[in-house]
């Protein structure tokens, strides 16, 4: 059970976690979906990955009007997804409901809505049929045309050939018990799955015996809410859940000197494969890749060469080889269209996993 610490919170391992908050009501729904995607693609001798993306809620109130939300919109998550999928893998994409998701990202509302890509086309009268009014098309902007067909056709394909499987979570709860689940079915595909966990996930939440059960009133003039850790799941994640997977967790930091420190801390506290660390006003352009120095030796990146980091920054640090990613932050592809940095990390992590499946004697 819960062990109480000497303040009126309680430190959560895993297990008393899951003994004592609730899965969400879809979980058994989502899973029965993911065990059957998982057969197709054990059937099918394919690689897949877990992509986490998005932020995680933490809601203050069982009828719940207010809540903690983070910054995250699911973009490293959505466009990572896409690469896996251009590089051969199956993909489950685990996302918080309403984040970017893998395609349609392109054309988000925000930043370049659909609508502005089309244009009404009126015809001209035809001179045969006096009364009606000839009805008008809608035709695609010329200049759009080329990317939408190539979207188009990359999305009509994950669909079409069942690569791609979209779950959803919302508060930090559901992201918890959906994880264990869906780790606990892919474990079946030993080394062949990779994990690439890049949700923004809450290191704090209110367990639902704190909650009030209707809406905080505001009469009692401030509020003081005090938050329980979220439990360390990566350590039953690789010891229990799923032991044989490669696992790559995020981290993020607004002070840079605590990256590389941090990021092997995590490596050393819960012996996963990769940790990648992002500084959050650097990490459209830079990441760095902290991993366990016993691992296989990485493949050769294809990065063009003015993109390579400087080679004195990367190194081993005791137990741990430390090697920066980095792309020119108005860097472009041969088409003109703003390169990502998640185009190397996935091929950099595709090589890694690679590699950990030849040394484990290959079962992809
Ligand atoms: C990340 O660090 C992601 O790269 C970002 C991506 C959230 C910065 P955007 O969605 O941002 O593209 O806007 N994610 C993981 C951060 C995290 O919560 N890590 C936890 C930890 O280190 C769980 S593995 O404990």
């Amino acid at each position: 059970m819960a062990s109480t610490s000497s303040s009126s919170t309680t430190h959560f391992s895993a297990e008393s976690y899951f003994a004592t908050q609730l899965p969400p009501p879809t979980l058994a729904h989502d899973i029965d979906g993911v065990r059957a995607f998982v057969a197709r693609q054990r059937a099918a001798g394919k690689k897949v990955v877990l992509v986490t993306s998005g932020g995680t809620t933490v809601p203050l109130e069982l009828n719940v009007v207010r809540f903690l939300d983070n910054f995250s919109a699911g973009t490293r998550g959505a466009t990572s997804a896409e690469y896996f999928l251009k590089a051969g893998y199956a993909v489950v994409f685990m996302h918080r409901q309403f984040s970017l998701q893998p395609f349609s990202r392109h054309y988000s509302h925000s930043t370049n809505p659909f609508l502005d890509l089309l244009e009404i086309e009126t015809p001209a009268p035809s001179s045969s049929v006096a009364s009606t009014s000839p009805t008008p098309d809608i035709t695609v902007t010329s200049t759009q045309r080329a990317d939408l067909l190539e979207i188009l056709t990359s999305y009509k394909h994950a669909h079409t050939s069942g690569l791609l499987h979209t779950l959803t979570f919302v508060t930090v709860n559901d992201y918890l018990w959906l994880l264990r689940a869906v780790a606990q079915e892919l474990a079946v595909l030993k080394h062949s799955v990779l994990y690439y966990l890049a949700a923004a996930v809450s290191d704090f939440f209110l367990p639902r015996q704190k909650m009030s059960e209707h809406k905080i009133q505001s009469g009692k003039g401030s509020l003081l809410i005090e938050m329980d850790q979220v439990p360390k799941i990566l350590k039953p994640m690789v010891d229990e859940w799923s032991p044989d997977g490669f696992v790559v967790s995020f981290k993020l930091e607004t002070d840079p000197t605590l990256l590389i420190p941090k990021a092997r801390a995590a490596l050393a506290r819960y012996g996963h494969q990769i940790v990648i660390g992002n500084d959050l006003n650097r990490r459209k352009h830079e990441v760095v890749f902290v991993a366990r120095a016993a691992q296989p030796p990485t493949v050769a990146p294809a990065l063009p060469s003015s993109d390579l980091p400087s080679s004195e920054e990367n190194g081993d640090v005791g137990l741990n080889t430390v090697s920066w990613l980095r792309i020119a932050p108005d860097a472009q592809d041969v088409r003109g269209r703003p390169r990502e940095i998640e185009e190397d990390i996935v091929r950099e992590l595709v090589g890694r996993h690679q590699a950990w499946i030849d040394r484990w004697g290959g079962d992809a």
